[in-house]
């Protein structure tokens, strides 16, 4: 693996690239460079480095099926030009590369445009974690001259909360940060939930940041609308036969430093939770605002 990829996981591994949109987009980029950088002319040898990249790159953040799918289509696209030489084949990647970027750009604009619809003036919207998917519908109708307000939790133990109240206040959006266990006081006062997504079921769960389905329960107790923005791309073709999607344990450091130094002291450090599709109002995809059981007959 080339020096590129290697610094692409270990970014993708720390959360210096955090989102699954931001994920998906960096391993493209990182196979792209794995590509560009294979010698030789063999063209066995050449799928061989791009599988060790892409293993490598799936397996930094195991619940993304964003970052697998693109790699998978990229991958797919390589095996099946069986007569084309490692050199056109490296052409082919980087023109896969450059789709890539603007078919993510082309949904997120879609997403950004259906979502920036359910904001109404005047309004309270709660979100959780750092999703850029959510922030770009926010920014969106407030572009629009929309005069709304938003609630952030911090989302522990890595505050991604803090780096979405930061963006939203740098835009100018109205914008109040909470501890993650002020969410329940606060969602009672807001007109609807938007959350990012990082993978989609087959039933129409979702799986997001760990304290999202808590949300979701809240949310449903005040009869609270709950949209998740996600593009089809997010969805898990294995939970179609019933696998389900891993859900990523990450180092207690990030809860408590010092904690591998006590003695009788268990931390666990889930990064997300799954939230039943009878929790979600709908999701808000690149093909318009969809029930949870609709996912499945979209996403291709
Ligand atoms: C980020 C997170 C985001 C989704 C969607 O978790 O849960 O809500 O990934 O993001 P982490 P986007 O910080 O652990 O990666 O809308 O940008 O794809």
């Amino acid at each position: 693996m080339n020096k590129t990829v290697r610094r692409i996981v270990s970014n993708i591994k720390s959360l210096r690239i955090q989102g699954a949109r931001n994920i998906a987009k960096a391993a493209v980029d990182a196979l792209a460079s794995e590509s560009s950088s294979f010698e030789g002319s063999s063209r066995n040898a050449y799928f061989s480095a791009l599988l060790v990249a892409a293993d490598e790159l799936a397996a930094a953040r195991p619940t993304e099926p964003m970052l697998r799918n693109y790699l998978n289509y990229v991958l797919s696209y390589v095996q099946r030009n069986h007569d084309a030489s490692v050199s056109e084949l490296k052409r082919l990647v980087l023109s896969l590369q450059k789709s890539i970027h603007k078919d993510m750009e082309k949904s997120k604009l879609a997403i950004v445009e259906y979502g920036a619809t359910l904001i109404k003036e005047g309004g309270t919207y709660f979100t959780h974690c750092h999703s850029s998917t959510v922030i770009g519908i926010f920014a969106k109708a407030f572009d629009n001259g929309k005069d709304f307000s938003v609630i952030a939790c911090e989302t522990r133990p890595l505050y991604q909360g803090v780096r979405t109240a930061k963006e939203l206040a740098l835009h100018g959006i109205p914008i109040t940060l909470i501890v993650d266990s002020a969410a329940y006081s606060y969602i009672r006062r807001c007109d609807a939930v938007f959350v990012g997504a990082d993978a989609v079921t087959a039933s129409g769960d979702l799986i997001n940041k760990i304290g999202t389905a808590g949300i979701a329960h809240f949310a449903r107790s005040f009869e609270i609308p709950f949209y998740s923005a996600a593009e089809l791309y997010k969805f898990d073709y294995l939970t179609k036969w019933g696998v389900p999607v891993p859900i990523e344990q990450r180092s207690p450091d990030e809860v408590l430093r010092m904690a591998r130094k006590m003695r009788n002291l268990k931390i666990a450090n889930p990064a997300f939770d799954i939230t039943l599709a009878d929790h979600i109002a709908a999701y808000i995809t690149e093909k318009g605002i969809i029930p949870p059981q609709s996912i499945m007959m979209l996403a291709k």
